[in-house]
C-alpha cells in the first residue's frame, strides 16, 4: 500500500501528480526551491519542504537531500516526474535502497535504456525493426567512409550517449565526413562527457511516432496507442496529438505490438513510451525508449480514459493491470500545445517575470495542465513550459476547432508565451490536412527564403500588415496590448539585412 507520495518536481507536473494522489487518498509532499517558495505545486500539496536555493543543482537535483525528506516525512514513494531525476538510475537505486518505492521502472532499466547503442542491441535480438546502422561506436573516419559506401549517403553521426539531437550530424558527402565526425564527438562530449558516436542510415523528413506502454511486474505489457509528436522546434516539441493522422489501424497494432516486444525484451516495468520514426514509406524503425511519464501523456488519457498517474501508482505498489489490450477502447482526437514561456517573435528566447494578469481557457474539450497562477513569477532557473493546453473532439477537425478557441481565450499578461505562435501553426493548410514532419517549422516557419521573392515596396507593406493583423489579433484575443507593434517591424527588418537588402 502506498498511502503518501514525495513529488520530485515543480510546475505543472508536479500539479498534475498531485491531483491523481488526492483522488487516491494518497497523501502528496512537495519539495521546493528558494524561487518556488509560493508556486502552484507547494500550495497543492499536502506538505511541503524547501530544498534549497533557486539552481536545479542545489534543489531539485540534490538526491540526499530529497531522500531524507521523503525519510521524514514518512512517504512510501517517489514520483520523479519528468526531467531533473526522472531518468537518472542513480536516484532510482538510491530511492530503493532507503526503502522507498521508486514510481517508475527499475534502476537497472533505465541505465540499460540510457545507453542508446545498448538499446538497439537489445531490439535487434528481439526483432524490433532498428534504423540501419552499426552496433559499435566508430573510432575513426575511415570506419564511417565504408558504412556510408555499404548504406550511401546521406547518414548520420549520433551520440552514443544521446538523445535530444545532441551530437548529431547528417553527412552528405564524402568531404563532409571528417568535419562532422570531429564536430559530433566535441558536442558529445561536452553534452554526456562521452565522446562515443555511432553510425545510421539518415531518413529524409521522418514523422516522430511514439508508443504508451504500461507495464505490470509480472510480464503483463499493453500498449495505448501512438502518440504523434513530429511538431518541434530544434528538438523541443510544441504540439503532440493522437490518434496520429497517419496511423490507421493496422500500422497502429503493428507498432502497438513492436512496442509490447521491446518493453517485455528490456524487461520494462510502469509505463513507458516506445520513440520510433515513421519514414515517407511507412516503415518504421525503433529510435529509443523514455523511461518516464512524459509531457504529452493527457493526450493518451484523453482518447483511452485512463488516468496515467494512477497506473503508474497501482504497478508500483506491485498491483497486477486490470486491463488487458483488449479492454483499451480508443475514442475520439486530443491535441496538446505546450505553452512556454518564450518570445516568437526574439527567436524563442526564454520570457520571464511576473504573470499579472491570467485566465485559462475552458468549455467543453478543453483540458489545462498549468503550474502558475495570477501573481506568480516565472523563474529564469528551469524549463520554461508554463502550462499544456489539451483538446478533445469527436474528430480531428473538432480538436483543433476547440484549440482555436482556446488559444483564443487564454490570456496571459506580463511575460511573452508561444501562444501566438500556436494560432499561426493552427491556420497552416499542412498542419490542418495532417501533412506533418519532423521538419514542418523549419519549413514553414524559415521565412529567410521565403522574403527573398517580394520586391523593397511589397515587403515594406508586408510589414505593415504583419503589425496591423498582430496588434488586432492582439487586441481581439485579450483586449489589452502588452507588447509593442514596432517589435514585427523589427523582425521583418531583421530578415532584410539577412537577406541582403
Ligand atoms: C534520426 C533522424 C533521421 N534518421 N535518425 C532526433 C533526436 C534523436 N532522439 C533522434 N533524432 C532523429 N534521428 C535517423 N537515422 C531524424 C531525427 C530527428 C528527429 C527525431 C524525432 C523528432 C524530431 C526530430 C527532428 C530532427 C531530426
Amino acid at each position: 500500500m502506498i498511502k503518501k507520495i514525495l513529488i520530485a518536481n515543480r510546475g505543472e507536473i508536479a500539479v498534475r501528480i498531485m491531483r491523481t494522489c488526492r483522488e487516491m487518498g494518497i497523501h502528496s509532499v512537495a519539495v521546493y526551491s528558494e524561487a518556488d517558495q509560493t508556486a502552484r505545486h507547494v500550495v497543492y500539496a499536502d506538505e511541503a519542504y524547501l530544498l534549497g536555493p533557486a539552481p536545479a543543482n542545489e534543489s531539485y537535483l540534490v538526491i540526499d537531500k530529497i531522500i531524507e525528506i521523503a525519510k521524514k516525512s514518512g512517504a512510501d514513494a517517489i514520483h520523479p516526474g519528468y526531467g531533473f531525476l526522472a531518468e537518472n538510475p542513480i536516484f532510482a537505486q538510491r530511492v530503493e535502497e532507503n526503502g522507498l518505492i521508486f514510481i517508475g521502472p527499475k534502476p537497472k532499466t533505465i541505465a540499460l535504456l540510457g545507453d542508446k547503442m545498448a538499446a538497439r542491441q537489445i531490439m535487434e535480438k528481439a526483432n524490433v525493426p532498428i534504423v540501419p546502422g552499426m552496433k559499435e561506436p566508430i573510432s575513426s573516419t575511415q570506419e564511417a567512409l565504408q558504412f556510408a559506401q555499404e548504406v550511401g549517403f546521406p547518414i548520420l553521426l549520433k551520440a552514443a550517449a544521446g538523445g535530444g539531437g545532441k551530437g548529431m550530424r547528417v553527412v552528405r558527402q564524402e568531404s563532409e565526413i571528417e568535419e562532422m565526425f570531429l564536430r559530433a564527438q566535441s558536442e558529445a562530449q561536452s553534452a554526456f562527457g562521452d565522446k562515443r558516436i555511432y553510425l545510421e542510415k539518415y531518413l529524409e523528413k521522418p514523422r516522430h511516432i511514439e508508443i504508451q506502454i504500461l507495464a505490470d511486474r509480472y510480464g503483463n505489457v499493453i500498449h495505448l496507442g501512438e502518440r504523434e509528436c513530429s511538431i518541434q522546434r530544434r528538438h523541443q516539441k510544441v504540439i503532440e496529438e493522437s490518434p496520429s493522422p497517419i496511423v490507421d489501424e493496422a500500422l497502429r497494432n503493428k507498432m502497438g505490438q513492436t512496442a509490447v516486444t521491446a518493453a517485455k525484451a528490456s524487461g520494462y516495468v510502469n509505463a513507458g513510451t516506445v520513440e520510433f520514426l515513421l519514414d515517407q514509406d511507412n516503415n518504421f524503425y525503433f529510435l529509443e525508449v523514455n523511461t518516464r511519464l512524459q509531457v504529452e501523456h493527457p493526450v493518451t488519457e484523453l482518447i483511452t480514459g485512463l488516468d496515467l498517474v494512477r497506473e503508474q501508482i497501482l504497478i508500483a505498489a506491485g498491483e497486477k493491470l486490470s486491463l488487458g489490450q483488449e479492454d483499451i477502447q480508443f475514442h475520439g482526437h486530443a491535441i496538446e500545445c505546450r505553452i512556454y514561456a518564450e518570445d516568437p517573435d526574439n527567436e524563442f528566447m526564454p520570457s520571464v517575470g511576473t504573470i499579472f494578469n491570467y485566465r485559462e481557457p475552458g468549455g467543453p474539450g478543453v483540458r489545462v495542465d498549468s503550474g502558475f497562477s495570477r501573481g506568480d513569477t516565472v523563474p529564469i532557473y528551469y524549463d520554461p513550459i508554463i502550462a499544456k493546453l489539451i483538446t478533445w473532439g469527436q474528430n480531428r477537425d473538432q480538436a483543433i476547432s476547440r484549440m482555436k478557441r482556446a488559444l483564443d481565450e487564454y490570456v496571459i499578461h506580463g511575460i511573452q508565451t508561444i501562444i501566438p505562435f500556436h494560432r499561426r501553426l493552427f491556420e497552416l493548410k499542412d498542419f490542418v490536412t495532417g501533412n506533418l514532419s519532423t521538419h514542418f517549422i523549419q519549413e514553414h516557419f524559415d521565412q529567410s527564403n521565403e522574403l527573398e521573392r517580394f520586391s523593397e515596396e511589397e515587403l515594406q507593406a508586408l510589414a505593415a500588415l504583419v503589425c496591423a493583423v498582430d496588434y488586432s489579433e492582439k487586441k481581439r484575443a485579450s483586449g489589452f496590448i502588452s507588447q509593442k507593434p514596432i517589435q514585427n517591424w523589427k523582425m521583418i527588418q531583421r530578415y532584410c539585412q539577412l537577406i541582403n537588402r
